[in-house]
């Protein structure tokens, strides 16, 4: 009477603990970072991004689309505003009501890491131009960040600007006025071009957090995975528990 149930049991275990075999426990720390960017000062700027956080080690990937060729563009994540970017038709302190990075400060926050190519990633480096992306060139960087940085960005406090815009269509970073950020460059090679927030998804399953193929369809992927595998998860253990319970009451 009592031989169908244990197997039943056993078999329970056996196969649900195969599930989370896996998904390795190295997932647990790791948070899935997504964002969609739109454009600022009618740049027409757009760029999908998806990262990840898993202690202090963030991954970011860049695709932006739209931004003037030829030319380096600033971007950093910033934090510590309200978490929000300003609207596209927002008119600031530039030229002809052009944006400048200042005019929305309280909104996206102040520079927090230098999304360079290569080298210092801090606040220092946020207007390394040398050590920007060029055009449309795509990025991808991991980057050790600060405790106060990583557990900001985990707590979906994280803005990416991407900064450069041509406001005169002259094919080039130019016009008389300077930029807020500092006055030997125009406002045109600093200006934000594209701004969102950096969205926390759903803890990481393996490979989500490295994912640079179809952007935002990471998110939703992982996010259901991570229920079957929380499921999964859940009834191994009741079933261990089952188990236990049996194999207690035979000793
Ligand atoms: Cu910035």
């Amino acid at each position: 009477m009592t031989a169908l149930p244990r197997t039943l049991a056993l078999t329970a275990a056996l196969g649900l603990a195969a599930l989370p075999l896996a998904a390795p426990a190295m997932a647990a720390d790791a948070t899935d970072l997504s964002g969609n960017l739109t454009q600022l000062n009618d740049s027409g700027v757009t760029a999908e991004v998806t990262g990840s956080i898993d202690g202090t080690e963030l991954r970011i990937n860049i695709t932006p689309n739209g931004l003037l060729a030829d030319a380096p563009h600033a971007q950093h994540i910033h934090i510590g505003g309200t978490n929000s970017c300003p609207s596209n038709d927002e008119e600031g302190s530039g030229a002809d009501g052009a944006l400048q990075v200042s005019d929305a400060a309280d909104r996206y926050g102040a520079i927090a890491v230098s999304l360079t190519t290569e080298g210092d990633t801090s606040p220092d480096s946020g207007l390394a131009v040398d050590r920007f992306p060029v055009g449309d060139a795509s990025y991808s960087r991991t980057i050790e960040v600060s405790q106060e940085v990583a557990d900001q960005i985990a707590d979906g406090d994280g803005v990416v600007v991407l900064h450069g815009v041509d406001q005169n269509g002259s094919g080039t970073y130019d016009g008389d006025t300077p930029s807020d950020l500092d006055p030997s460059l125009p406002e045109e090679a600093t200006n934000p071009a594209a701004c969102g927030t950096l969205d926390v998804a759903q803890m990481s399953m393996p490979g989500g957090g490295v994912d640079t193929g179809a952007g935002g369809v990471a998110g939703s992927g992982s996010t259901t995975t991570f229920v079957v595998g929380g499921a999964a998860l859940a009834a191994a253990g009741a079933a261990g528990v089952v188990l236990l319970r049996r194999r207690g009451a035979q000793d």
